[in-house]
């Protein structure tokens, strides 16, 4: 009873706003922050009841990432650091709809049945942990997160302040592994085990060119923050942070800017041409690198998460087969571990086609971290990245122990030097990379770290592959649900006849790739075309995009 008037009576503080459908898209809530205080109330309980469920601590990100500073949003993140599970995502597009205190009650008090979810226990019975980026409307919505999950009796938030999101996933993982969840300790473990790399590079490289001040794009957001105060602790590399919160957060600055424009963000220029950069995005869980190219307006060299990803994929794979060197097929003490890569349609044909040289398992998935990240998990070592810069490594708990138990075995053998370095290596690009989202602080380090070791720069480790000139439109439609996808979002499986449609138009470029899907986190159709020249990819685009409209 009491739970029953508690929720209701502040449920009535934050009423819904009329005439607005919020949906839990591919990144949970988004939309303009004046929309958004009761959504994010409603969220607050659902977190409460998903830490009551699970018995374990859950998170809660504000956050709109890279769209404009105005828009603001919230997700949630699991006891494992990753994604709401998608079985809870029905729910909470239908407490975020419900239209008044009652029917929000009825909603809650039907799944807490259908749940079996308990309030009787530990204490406190439920914690969540909050954080929220520099958006000003930030402060008001986290305020609205904590009163929906103290409406439930027993639920504590607890308030991280300003993180990044992959910061506050951290959290939630370290605190549900029994570690300590405070950003020293993050900071604590990424530089550790970048220094633990950085001491086991191999011997006489370090003189090719990447020694130089790495030049990082803040977006004006959180991310350039954090690294500021971070880049102290990080012996042996020098960085300089532009775009610190001085201008508009991602405005013409940002990892979704650069990507998708191909230009250099503000504060870049023609004095930094050649040199390696770096670009957050708003709140700092994707990366990118460019390098301005020489006199042309602002034009850049993009390497983008395919080729961090393939770069990652090297490094690793190189590992591995210094690991298996000379083990027979029997393998006393080998493993075959199984590594593989997971990409979505928007990867570039060429990185495809290069990992698979590589000998690589390549997977697609639709769009959406939560698919990557489930598929890649199924792996000993799996490694996801999304064109845009999302992306992270994933070890399976049963590698890592092989890989503990054979490093301190390898101590006492002849051969053990180098095989150890090489599970050494293993065993710190775990700690550094984060094991629960995509991280661009933790992405960055593992970057510089593998170019010292390879003494690669910029521009070579860019030549891996080229590029298939490609473009990226969005359509606005009226009801984007119209458009269904199959395999992945590589083919339309409706409106019926638009694939046969499209086929004809691709049918008319080499190497020619065009697919549609509806966006998840705007109300647009987005059209992504490949092909062997920009003039073609272009076209192909627009053809098609015309078929949508
Ligand atoms: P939508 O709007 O569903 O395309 C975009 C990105 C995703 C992902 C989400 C979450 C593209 C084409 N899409 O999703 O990859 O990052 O935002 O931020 O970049
Ligand atoms: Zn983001």
């Amino acid at each position: 009873e009491n739970q029953q008037s508690l929720l209701l009576e502040s449920a009535a503080r934050f009423p819904p706003p009329k005439g607005v459908r919020l949906s839990y898209g591919t990144a949970g809530f988004r939309a303009d922050a004046s929309l958004l205080e009761s959504t994010v109330f409603r969220v607050g309980i659902l977190a409460a009841l998903r830490s009551l469920k699970t018995g374990s601590v859950i998170g809660l990100m504000i956050t709109a990432s890279h769209n404009k500073v105005s828009d603001n949003g919230i997700k949630v993140a699991d006891p494992s650091g990753g994604m709401l599970t998608q079985d809870w995502e029905p729910f909470s597009d239908a407490i975020a709809n419900a239209p008044d205190p009652h029917s929000l009650l009825q909603l809650i008090t039907e799944f807490v049945k259908k749940e079996e979810i308990g309030f009787e226990g530990r204490q406190p019975a439920a914690e969540v942990l909050l954080g929220r980026d520099t958006r000003p409307s930030g402060e008001a919505l986290l305020e609205a997160a904590k009163q929906g999950i103290t409406s439930i009796i027993g639920a504590i938030g607890t308030d991280m302040g300003v993180v990044t999101t992959p910061q506050l996933h951290w959290m939630v993982r370290a605190r549900n592994g029994g570690l300590e969840a405070s950003e020293s300790s993050y900071f604590h473990q990424l530089s550790t085990s970048f220094r633990c790399l950085m001491d086991l590079k191999p011997e006489g490289i370090s003189k090719n060119g990447n020694d130089a001040t790495l030049l990082v794009d803040g977006a004006d957001g959180v991310g350039g923050e954090k690294l500021e105060q971070f880049k102290k602790m990080l012996a042996g590399l020098c960085i300089e942070v532009r775009n610190r919160g001085d201008g508009i957060l991602n405005e013409g600055v940002g990892a979704d800017y650069v990507q998708k424009e191909k230009v250099a963000p503000r504060s870049f220029g023609s004095a930094d041409t050649g040199l390696r950069c770096a670009s957050l995005d708003g709140d700092a869980d994707r990366l990118v690198y460019f390098s301005v190219l020489s006199n042309e307006n602002n034009k850049i060299e993009l390497v983008d998460g395919d080729k961090i990803l393939s770069l990652f994929a090297l490094f690793i794979k190189e590992q591995l087969s210094i690991l298996n060197e000379g083990e027979d097929k029997k393998g006393n003490d080998s493993y075959q571990a199984r590594l593989g890569v997971v990409q979505t349609a928007y990867a570039n044909g060429a990185s495809t086609d290069y990992l698979k040289e590589m000998g690589l398992e390549v997977v697609l998935t639709p769009t959406g971290v939560k698919y990557l990240h489930e598929k890649a998990a199924e792996f000993d070592i799996g490694i996801y990245f999304e064109a845009n810069g999302h992306g992270t490594i994933l070890f399976s708990e049963a590698f890592l122990c092989w890989l503990e138990t054979s490093h301190k075995t390898l101590l006492s053998t002849s051969e053990g030097s180098v095989k150890q370095k090489a599970a050494s290596r293993l065993l710190a690009v775990s700690q550094l990379i984060n094991q629960a989202v995509g991280d661009a602080l933790s992405g960055l380090l593992l970057v510089e770290v593998i170019l010292k070791y390879m003494g690669w720069s910029i521009h070579r480790w860019n030549e891996l592959y080229h590029d298939l000139p490609s473009r990226q439109l969005k359509v606005k439609v009226v009801d984007r649900t119209a458009v269904v996808t199959a395999n992945a979002e590589t083919v339309t499986v409706q409106p019926i006849g638009i694939q046969e449609a499209m086929n004809a138009e691709i049918a008319k470029y080499p190497r020619g790739r065009c697919f549609i899907r509806p966006s998840g986190t705007e109300d647009v159709i987005r059209v992504y075309a490949e092909a062997t020249t920009q003039d073609a990819a272009d076209a192909l685009a627009s053809s098609v995009a015309r078929l949508v409209d």
